[in-house]
């Protein structure tokens, strides 16, 4: 049978050899890697994998949103292809295996394919999707996002990273360098999404299980809130007289904390990144600004709590100006009963354990779902730990992941 071949040929080593040469782009100590997405890292790890990519026989495009494809055709051209992939970026302390190993498990089974000489009616695509992290350029997954016509491309021109550079211009300056990879239009319509991605939580390890079968991801909500206070002397203002604008931070981040208390711990609220204006020990500080990431897998409580933010803050602030600005919004999406049972019918067939779980992390796939039927295939990563260097998984974990992934490709390729 045509899905046994193709998986049996799945190599555990070379699947690991290529994750750990990935992982040498951008290295940091302590086995981390930082990939920021549309960087000359970036770009020597994409043309990296479009060399392999190549030597299985598949051809390379690249869409507007610099999303990177790579296709395996099949017998019938006209058929709409099965998709899978994640991305190649990084957070800025970030592991060797979120989102890469989504990549190259795509790459792996086309590899597999063509050693198996399987061709499927459908083509299977890999796609390496452009800046899911959001460590860069806020918000995340704006690669799929805009694929999947959800938001347009240049609602974000401006946006900017730590340096200053505006997405546009950092968009602009990659699709130049890469000018000589044939252009595609942004947006498709696969027949189905499958991704492949480390569950980033204890579950599997914690149960000895092999493959999380994913039943759908919790929502996200991310904000921005700007203080706006007036710089002073810090040896000679009176406290009464200043307008302290990290003083009214830290007085709306207790108040957050306040709306966002969970007894059950099942709600998510982070204070991820703070900038200080002008940042140095002896001014009152005149500018903070603070990001919020809340998430939750009730639609009501996501909506309820996330739009109670800009009243919470603003109740809060005593002395400076407040400026809230939501910049992610995702409702929990549970994904398409045939894809989760096409890759819980896969393990099985695999003779691996399985078990159904939802994802506390967002990925690519819960935008793709507005387009196609999608699911994912999570495998064990150590203590749960990912956004981190320590993030690891097993090469055979990693393997009999990318061999669930290939069955199922096969599966709905048919
Ligand atoms: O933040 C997330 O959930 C994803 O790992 N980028
Ligand atoms: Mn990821
Ligand atoms: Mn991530």
């Amino acid at each position: 049978m045509a899905q046994g071949e193709a998986s049996a040929a799945v190599s555990e080593a070379r699947q690991w050899g290529r994750l750990m040469e990935m992982a040498s782009f951008g290295a940091i100590p302590g086995d981390g890697v930082n990939r920021a997405c549309l960087t000359p890292l970036d770009r020597a790890a994409r043309r990296r994998l479009i060399g392999w990519a190549q030597a299985a026989g598949a051809s390379i495009s690249i869409d507007d949103a610099a999303n990177l494809w790579l296709r395996r055709d099949g017998t019938d051209p006209t058929a709409a292809p099965v998709l899978t992939g994640s991305h190649m970026d990084t957070q800025p302390n970030g592991g060797r295996f979120d989102g890469m190993y989504g990549v190259i498990a795509g790459l792996e089974a086309l590899s597999a394919l063509a050693d198996a000489g399987t061709v499927c009616r459908r083509p299977i695509e890999v796609v390496a999707w452009t800046n899911e992290e959001g460590g860069r350029f806020a918000p995340g997954c704006m690669g799929s996002m805009s694929w999947a016509g959800l938001h347009p491309l240049s609602a974000w021109a401006d946006v900017t990273d730590p340096d200053g550079v505006r997405f546009a211009g950092a968009l602009a300056e990659h699709l130049a360098d890469e000018a000589d990879l044939p252009r595609r239009p942004l947006g498709s319509k696969p027949h189905a999404y499958v991704e492949a991605h480390i569950e980033q939580g204890p579950r599997l390890e914690a149960e000895g299980v092999d493959i999380g079968v994913v039943t759908g991801i919790q929502g996200s909500r991310w904000f921005t809130v700007t203080l706006s206070g007036e710089t002073a002397h810090a040896g000679t203002t009176p406290l009464a007289l200043r307008r302290d604008a990290v003083q009214d931070m830290v007085r709306a981040i207790g108040a957050l904390n306040a709306l966002m208390h969970d007894p059950k711990d099942v709600l998510r609220f982070t204070v991820g990144r703070i900038l200080v204006e002008p940042n140095t020990s002896n001014s009152v500080p005149s500018k903070a600004s603070f990001t919020v990431d809340f998430r939750h897998p009730d639609p009501a409580v996501l909506l309820a709590r996330g739009d109670a933010i800009p009243g919470v803050v603003q109740a809060a602030v005593r002395d400076a100006g407040v400026a809230v600005h939501e910049n992610f919004h995702v409702l929990p999406l549970q994904f398409d009963p045939a894809v989760v049972g096409a890759v819980e019918a896969a393990a099985a067939a695999e003779g691996v354990s399985a078990l159904r779980l939802p994802s506390g992390a967002f990925h690519d796939a819960q935008f793709v779902a507005a387009v196609c039927p999608t699911g994912m295939i999570f495998v064990p990563c150590r203590n749960g730990v990912s956004h981190n260097p320590a993030e690891y998984a097993t090469p055979a974990h990693l393997a009999a992941g990318t061999r669930v992934l290939t069955h199922t490709l096969v599966e709905l390729a048919t």
